[in-house]
């Protein structure tokens, strides 16, 4: 640390963002889930921890807001070496499945039936490893981020979170409302998410769904009938914003009657799909860069503490290192406002 330059850290180090912690001095600790299994549009989630982490050297370590946070330190985490394989393995089964649904009208045969058990097996296996490595970060004092992969890597970081904090709200930034009960005979479904969690919501007070703008009506009922979930469709949004509200007063609406603890569940696609083309269920019409980090801001000068975080359905594609790109300085605002908030 004493011969670290932060002006000059694409050499000094590997750890992310060019820094030089490791998990023992690391206040923040990154989980990396390169997960994809049960994708059903556009792939290469699987890939973003690698290309974010790639992408991450390109960013200078001061923050014109909150200077030199990263000081606490951030350490990402190794994925171990069978959750790649798994969903090596398991995406090819995933997409026969997936791909007998799009083309046949006959239900799945004995040989795929099989198959579809033993991707949900292997999906509880991924659950299994992230509750493990969130619970184990928590013992030892730390704070956790976790970085996808496809959203249902998310679910078992969220419980473990709300577990340790016993308070919390849930917001989910997000073009989908996730609450679908399985997709396409997928337990955990990346469509799924919320719905799984609703399920076992320990600790948790509220799930506020920003920016929404594809959903079926069955999840539609699900909010309206649900006193967990508050949904703030992208539309009203900006209908209230044409019609003269400011996003602050939005947002100050939204924050003002959660608990002192967040938990921000960030699916990239909330955002444009101009700052993440390749993510896998692209829908026009998102946030922009800057009205997601405000939102952190407003979180932490409202006096709530950032308990933890997922980035996920970051797509990446060999042609482009854009969505890399967006998501790495996404994912170091969402780390510095984490660890200024936890003071
Ligand atoms: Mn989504």
């Amino acid at each position: 640390m004493d011969s670290f330059n932060p002006d000059n850290n694409f050499l000094q180090s590997e750890g992310i963002f060019g820094l030089p912690f490791t998990y023992d001095d690391a206040k923040l600790i990154l989980i990396p889930v390169p997960w994809e299994v049960t994708c059903s549009y556009g792939d290469g989630t699987c890939k973003a921890p690698d290309a974010i982490y790639k992408a991450s050297f390109q960013i200078d370590l001061f923050d014109h807001n909150l200077g030199e946070e990263w000081k606490k330190g951030i350490y990402l985490d190794l994925a171990p070496e069978y959750i790649y394989d798994d969903n090596a393995v398991q995406r090819r089964f995933a997409r026969q499945i997936i791909h007998h649904l799009e083309t046949e009208s006959k239900p799945l045969n004995d040989r795929q039936t099989k198959q579809l058990d033993e991707v949900n097996k292997v999906c509880d296996g991924m659950n299994a490893y992230v509750a493990e490595k969130s619970t184990q970060i928590h013992t030892d004092g730390k704070i956790s981020g976790l970085v996808g992969g496809d959203h249902s890597a998310a679910l078992e970081h969220i419980k473990a979170v709300a577990k340790r904090e016993k308070e919390i709200a849930v917001i989910q930034i997000d073009a989908h409302a996730d609450l679908r009960e399985s997709y396409m005979g997928f337990t955990h479904s990346h469509a799924s998410l919320m719905n799984n969690l609703a399920k076992d919501a320990t600790g948790i007070t509220k799930v506020i769904q920003l920016g929404l703008r594809d959903i079926c009506k069955a999840e539609a009922d699900l909010i309206q009938s649900s006193p967990l979930f508050s949904a703030f469709f992208m539309n009203d949004i900006r209908q209230w914003q044409y019609e003269g509200k400011k996003l602050k007063d939005i947002y100050s609406d939204i924050i003002k009657d959660l608990p002192d603890k967040v938990y921000i569940s960030l699916d990239i696609d909330g955002l444009d799909p101009s700052l993440c083309p390749n993510t896998g269920t692209p829908v026009p019409g998102g946030f922009d860069f800057y009205e997601v980090v405000f939102l952190f801001a407003m979180l932490h000068e409202s006096g709530k503490k950032i308990a933890g975080f997922d980035l996920c359905e970051v797509g990446i594609s060999d042609n482009s290192e854009w969505d890399a790109n967006v998501a790495a300085r996404l994912l170091y605002q969402l780390c510095l406002y984490t660890l200024r908030s936890n003071g």
